[in-house]
């Protein structure tokens, strides 16, 4: 029934298991998102609600970042965008009554999935030090009790300001700006965990940090590489682009431990034939991987593609490129050339014939775009593995050519903005400079700390007041129990949020909960009514219009949040026209367009319906931002797991029913596994190896070189067509395992997707 959550919190261990499906999306993925936004808004609602999905005229879809074509259909949503909607379009409430009758001990054991389902959060909360339950709050006094705690402490250092990825670019821009004006770089955001190893290799390389094709060059590719990534589930309306560049004769190669469903079949369920029929068998060529041997795979690639030069001169390297506009290709044609067979192998786990069918696939396509996500950012040799494929793209002249690039997909919806809006602990020069002349005060210079930095700054007394804008920081950060331990030391935490989640419940002595509006909902300001903007993963800038009333009269919007907390932070000394940027945000737009590069005459260009899209030198013409003003070629040794005899590597991911920590259902229906998330998918013959039936059950220790372990226990094994030595299993509850300081080289970002782990245990379900 819409409006009614669950009663009780379900069982996640005991799963029907049955056979991985080979295609995704049609008629059951609508079927089952219908049912979902019907049990959270009921029919009327959902139909009004989804029919503004990604329009011209509607809201941008708070699930991913794919980007919207030029011709939109009639349905312009997916089936995990439509659960997105509904999990913030539902007509549950959390009101204060909710808090009066659950203490936070009560709903600290509560799982995640129980947490979400109990609707919108509809009224500032407060947790006075020592209570053990939220009490309401008028938000002036929320925002004094911010105030008395940020300006008490000893240094605005001690202070982190976390932002997950759906914040507005108005609203990221009024938040950094805050920070800064108070004092600090500590603006750690869900990026750190995320694509901040494709930002580290692609700023080096290539001069950007962003993907460098547009939807059309997908169409014109001839030869499309998707390594690392389950769009099926994460980026469904990638696979509609991945059919129509299919169809316009482009050839798919899939790099996966896992045989994805979305990748191997998919059925467009905008047409009669996808509904019904067979739908596109998508990969022609699938290479099942092991986990964090992609870096080896690209560099045998390379050494291939000389090889072939080598054979056929001037027919293989695109020499006119590489003259012109890069560096560095001489140090790396001698380490490609030095490529040790027996290594690569061994860290792919594939065949030599395999890795030679991808290269016939190669030398007959001109245009080539490699696509990416988790799979590759989330290792420790993360940031080397994405400078090799960019060393891969620039032997052929693969960047800044119709039809070829980089393409890293970017998760939440306006990630890739936020951090253009400078949300960033390591800003530009160039930015704060623009920043100090915009408004007059000098921004700090000193870099601040990102994710894994903050957690231990709070673990060490350094960092005191931990303030998040949106996300849902103690669940998506690694080593859960170090991360609670740590967040429980601050002094204040405050969460402006839409749901309950886990970190409400983890708090420091004081706590706050802000609710706000969502992209769906209203925004009505003293200026009259707002809308904001977002940049999605090819850097399309586009306004996104709520619709829906708000979830309650108490809701603020973001920028309503950050410019009141501003004027009760900084007061009347503050350079900043807060209650300006409060009532009219074109008035923050046309800051931004003098601040930040590629956004002049903001408000006139996002007037055009689709918006615009942002200039990307390297893409457009192929000049290079980087140190040397070229694109680097970088020859980095290989490296790759070592995973000691009866160990596993475990990779972290996600199921089919969740939005990261926001958890729809207890379903994986692409992997044959319902009504349960405690599982862990291991190859048979590991499993067999171990002594495991499909059905035990055992414990997940993980091991670390300073001799610790952690465990996650009470899994289900899955017999499931991994490759053979990587499990996976779904995050975030196998973040215990992940220890702080396991992270990638560079970029800092927790190495979730290679987890050194043994199976402990027995048989039996365990009570
Ligand atoms: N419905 C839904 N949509 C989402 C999200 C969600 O949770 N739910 N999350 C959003 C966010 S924030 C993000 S970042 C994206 C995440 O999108 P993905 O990166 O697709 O997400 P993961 O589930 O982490 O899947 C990682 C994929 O990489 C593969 N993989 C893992 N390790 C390796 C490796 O070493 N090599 C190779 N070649 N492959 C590997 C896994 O088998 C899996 O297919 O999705 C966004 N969209
Ligand atoms: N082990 C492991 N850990 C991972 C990953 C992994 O693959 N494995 N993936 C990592 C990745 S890629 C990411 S991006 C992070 C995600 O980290 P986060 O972005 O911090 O987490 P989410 O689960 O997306 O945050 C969900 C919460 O956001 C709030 N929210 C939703 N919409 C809005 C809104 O419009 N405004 C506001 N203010 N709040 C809103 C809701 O309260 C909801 O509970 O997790 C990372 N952690
Ligand atoms: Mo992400």
């Amino acid at each position: 029934m819409a409006g009614k959550a669950p009663s009780g919190d379900p069982v996640q261990d005991a799963p029907e298991v049955s056979a991985p499906k080979h295609a995704a999306a049609g008629l059951p993925a609508v079927g089952h998102s219908l049912r979902m936004a019907h049990q959270q808004m009921g029919v009327r609602r959902t139909a009004l609600t989804l029919i503004k999905v990604n329009q011209k005229d509607g809201f941008d879809c708070p699930g991913c970042a794919w980007p919207d074509p030029a011709h939109r259909s009639k349905a312009e949503f997916c089936e995990n965008g439509a659960k997105a909607v509904a999990e913030e379009a539902t007509l549950r409430r959390v009101t204060p009554d909710f808090f009066a009758e659950h203490p936070v001990s009560d709903l600290a054991r509560r799982s995640g999935y129980w947490l979400g389902q109990q609707g919108r959060l509809t009224q500032p909360m407060y947790l006075p030090a020592g209570a053990d339950r939220y009490e309401p709050v008028p938000w002036e006094r929320a925002f004094e009790i911010i105030a008395e705690e940020l300006t008490a402490l000893a240094s605005p250092d001690e202070a982190l300001f976390y932002t997950s990825g759906r914040t507005s670019n108005e609203a990221a821009f009024l938040y950094q700006l805050f920070a800064r004006e108070f004092g600090t770089n500590n603006l750690p955001d869900c990026s750190n965990m995320c694509h901040e190893s494709s930002g580290s290799a692609l700023s080096e390389t290539i001069g950007i940090g962003k993907g460098s094709v547009l939807l059309e060059d997908l169409y014109r590719s001839d030869l499309i590489i998707v390594a690392g990534q389950n769009p099926g589930t994460n980026h469904p309306r990638m696979l509609s682009a991945l059919e129509k560049a299919k169809a316009q004769g482009a050839t798919i190669v899939t790099v996966n431990p896992l045989p994805e469903a979305g990748m191997q079949r998919f059925k467009n369920p905008q047409h009669a034939k996808g509904l019904v029929g067979g739908g596109t068998a998508l990969s022609d060529l699938f290479l099942q991987i092991r986990l964090g041997g992609d870096q080896a795979l690209f560099r045998a690639l390379n050494s291939l593609l000389f090889q072939a030069e080598a054979e056929a001169p001037d027919t293989v390297l695109d020499h006119a490129f590489i003259d012109e506009h890069t560096h560095g290709f001489e140090d790396f044609a001698a380490a490609a050339r030095a490529t040790d067979w027996d290594e690569v192998l061994r860290a792919t786990g594939l065949e030599r014939a395999e890795i030679d069918r991808l290269l016939a696939l190669v030398l007959k396509s001109k245009s080539i775009v490699v696509c990416w996500a988790m799979g590759l950012t989330q290792h420790k040799h993360s940031v080397p593995t994405i400078r090799e494929v960019v060393n891969f793209l620039l032997l052929r002249g693969n960047i800044g050519r119709p039809g070829a690039g980089v393409c890293p997909v970017r998760g939440h919806s306006n990630v890739q903005g936020d951090r253009t809006m400078g949300i960033f602990e390591r800003p530009a020069p160039a930015f704060l400079d623009a920043l100090e002349k915009e408004f007059g005060f000098a921004p700090p210079r000193e870099h601040g700390y990102d994710v894994v930095r903050s957690i231990r700054a709070l673990r060490d007394g350094d960092a005191k007041v931990f303030f998040a804008m949106g996300g849902n920081f103690v669940a998506a950060s690694p080593d859960t129990d170090a991360t609670e331990a740590a967040m429980r030391k601050a002094r204040l935490t405050v969460h402006v949020s839409t749901k309950l989640n886990r970190s409400h419940v983890v708090t420091g002595a004081r706590a706050l909960i802000l609710p706000t509006l969502g992209r769906t909902e209203k925004d009505l300001q003293a200026g009259g009514p707002q809308f904001v903007t977002v940049e999605d993963s090819m850097g399309m800038v586009h306004a996104s219009h709520g619709g829906l009333e708000p979830a309650g009269p108490h809701l603020l919007s973001e920028a309503a949040i950050i410019t009141r907390l501003a004027r009760a932070v900084l007061g009347p000394d503050s350079r900043v026209p807060w209650a300006d940027f409060e009532a009219d945000y074109s008035l923050i737009r046309d800051r931004i367009s003098r601040v930040v590069p590629g956004f002049e005459d903001f408000n006139a260009r996002v007037a055009n319906p689709g918006g615009f899209t942002l200039p990307h030198a390297p893409r457009d013409s192929r000049t290079f931002p980087t140190a040397t003003g070229k694109a680097n070629f970088t020859a980095a040794p290989v490296e790759y797991p070592a995973v000691p005899e009866g160990r596993l590597l475990l990779q972290t991911l996600r199921s089919h029913d969740q939005y990261n920590t926001t958890i729809y259902g207890l379903d994986d229906r692409y992997r044959g596994i319902r009504g349960g998330r405690r599982v862990v998918l291991l190859n048979p013959e590991d499993a067999a190896a171990h002594g495991l039936a499909d059905g035990a059950y055992v414990d997940l220790v993980s091991e670390w070189s300073d001799g610790s372990e952690r465990r996650a226990p009470g899994f289900r094994v899955v017999h499931y067509p991994t490759t053979r030595g990587c499990a996976a299993a779904y995050y975030p509850e196998t973040n215990v395992l992940v220890p702080l300081d396991h992270t990638a080289d560079t970029s800092g970002t927790p190495a979730s997707k290679s987890v050194l782990i043994r199976l402990e245990g027995g048989t039996d379900r365990p009570v």
